[in-house]
């Protein structure tokens, strides 16, 4: 099989810049692509040769598959990364690229297909032995017979979408009171979200945790797993904090997880890097999700426990190298990640584009930021508001802790509003520190993350003594026009200048 010389990266921001990072290091070219929203971005410059494809709206630009075929061939790349999101997950966007002779650096189409829908993957993972969430297998079709298997299995139960995931098209349904709404609503949303109205149900999990394995697979059947991530911290179904090693796991438990991710993977012909998804209960029963068919934006804390890089991976293993490891390896120490957003937490999360004028980025020892930004940059309204991840590692989850909030406490970003604060937050929170934190976390603890009164009041007991300051020094200025440390201003201070060398921390 030949060598990978030059790679097309099919993405934007973070994810972008993260996958020619390693095509540097491995002595690859890169091709970005670009929407006119993204002229100035980072990953272009970041990259060897940079393409405009569309205008700012992913699905005139990032999504628009002819066009980003087009660029691959004219810029003679023979591969293409999808990172996350966009066409990472697009069976047919595979297809085109086997039809055109590139190599797209994921899974095969076939395995996108078998693990893309639902109530198919269930079917699959049953077939193969892998625990699904106790409920039906093929879509349900009439309310009456909904009903009748609800009250077979038992309430609360979940109906889902079956065309897709991400909490889309899904409604607890706490007995037959609620049902009629449930199902209709289900029903629209799953149509409105996947063109698709499938429904199906599940048995409704109380508190579960959303624990996923890492597996790689290389082009003959050899899988691995390389651990799990907890990744329970979410908020409307988007996940904020990781880490792994998840508190709540066993040596035992990973390992049966492991090697249960690893059936799954091999049920399908995996290749590449995956991520198996699972709910734990509060018995630690554990049940398959759904599988995950690209790299992660999570995958930085694999990476430091692991020591592996996971991009360089899915090159060798698109390249047709066999797998370099056999067996899970054991995880080393903690790694903790925090995806930064540019939204307003006390504006409902409201995304908070803009241009950023000012940004400090932490650093120190083991301390990693995956970020798409500079200063001077606009952030677009048209993508993903998350602006980067910053991932620590520390040999305990104890330390891991402590350095995540060092490095967020170095974090400046100015001209837009950004999630630091409330990250900084979770890591504080009782709850995340005790490390047995499930699903219901952030949303249950909503209030009390986003800031006590107690801080509220002290910014604006700061803004207040600013203010004072200011207009102290702006009388003394008026005063006294030849006030020390004038000079540079023509006789008169600046009174910002003033404030700022008067106000005491
Ligand atoms: C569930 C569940 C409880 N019981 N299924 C949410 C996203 C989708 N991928 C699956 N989800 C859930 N499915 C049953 N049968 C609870 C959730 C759930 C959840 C899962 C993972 C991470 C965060 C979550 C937040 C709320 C609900």
């Amino acid at each position: 099989m030949p060598k990978i010389r030059k790679v097309l990266v099919a993405n934007r921001g973070e994810i972008a810049i993260r996958v020619m990072r390693t095509c540097k290091e491995l002595g690859i070219a890169t091709v970005a692509v670009f929407s006119e929203a993204d002229r100035s971005a980072l990953h272009v410059r970041t990259a060897d040769q940079a393409y405009l494809v569309g205008p700012p709206p992913s699905r005139e630009s990032y999504l628009v598959q002819e066009r980003i075929l087009e660029v691959a061939k004219q810029s003679g790349a023979d591969a293409i990364h999808p990172g996350y999101g966009f066409l990472s997950e697009n069976a047919s966007f595979v297809r085109a690229c086997e039809k055109a002779g590139i190599t797209f650096i994921g899974p095969p189409a076939a395995a996108m297909d078998a693990m893309g829908e639902k109530t198919r993957a269930r079917a699959n993972m049953i077939q193969a032995g892998v625990p699904v969430v106790p409920g039906s297998t093929e879509p349900i079709q009439t309310p009456e017979e909904a009903r009748e298997y609800a009250q077979k299995i038992g309430f609360p139960i979940m109906l889902k979408a079956a065309g897709g995931g991400g909490g889309k098209g899904m409604r607890r349904v706490e007995g037959l009171h609620d049902f009629d709404s449930a199902w209709r609503s289900a029903k629209s949303e799953a149509m409105s979200s996947f063109g698709n109205d499938s429904v199906y149900i599940e048995k409704y999990l109380e508190k579960p945790h959303h624990v996923e394995i890492q597996v790689f697979a290389d082009q003959y059947g050899n899988t691995v797993h390389l651990n799990e991530r907890e990744c329970s911290a979410q908020r409307r179904h988007q996940k904020v904090v990781e880490e792994t090693p998840s508190p709540i796991l066993t040596p035992e438990l990973r390992a049966k997880m492991g090697e249960v991710a690893v059936k799954a993977a091999k049920a399908v012909n995996y290749v590449g890097a995956g991520t198996v998804e699972f709910l734990v209960d509060v018995h630690r029963n554990f049940y398959f999700l759904e599988m995950n068919t690209r790299l992660q934006v999570e995958h930085p804390v694999t990476e430091w426990v692991t020591g592996l890089d996971l991009v360089a991976m899915q090159i060798r293993a698109a390249e047709g190298e066999k797998l370099p490891l056999f067996e899970a390896p054991t995880p080393r120490g903690h790694a903790i990640e925090v995806r930064v957003y540019a939204e307003d937490p006390a504006r409902n999360f409201m995304p908070s584009p803009g241009k950023i004028t000012h940004l400090r980025v932490p650093g120190g020892p083991n301390v990693r930021d995956d970020s798409g930004v500079f200063a001077g940059f606009t952030v677009p309204n048209f993508y993903d508001p998350m602006i980067s991840k910053l991932s620590v590692w520390a040999p305990t989850r104890a330390e891991a802790i402590a350095r995540a909030k060092r490095a967020l406490s170095e974090y400046v970003v100015k001209g837009i509003t950004t999630n630091i604060r409330y990250l900084h937050g979770i890591l504080s929170h009782p709850e995340f520190v005790g490390g047995d934190y499930d699903t219901s976390f952030l949303t249950r603890e909503h209030t009390a993350l986003l800031g006590s009164e107690d801080t509220q009041l002290s910014e604006v007991a700061m803004l207040a003594s600013t203010l004072h300051a200011f207009q102290r020094d702006q009388k003394r200025a008026k005063s006294l026009p030849s006030a020390a440390g004038a000079g540079d201003t023509g006789g008169r201070i600046s009174p910002w200048r003033l404030a700022l060398k008067n106000r005491r921390r």
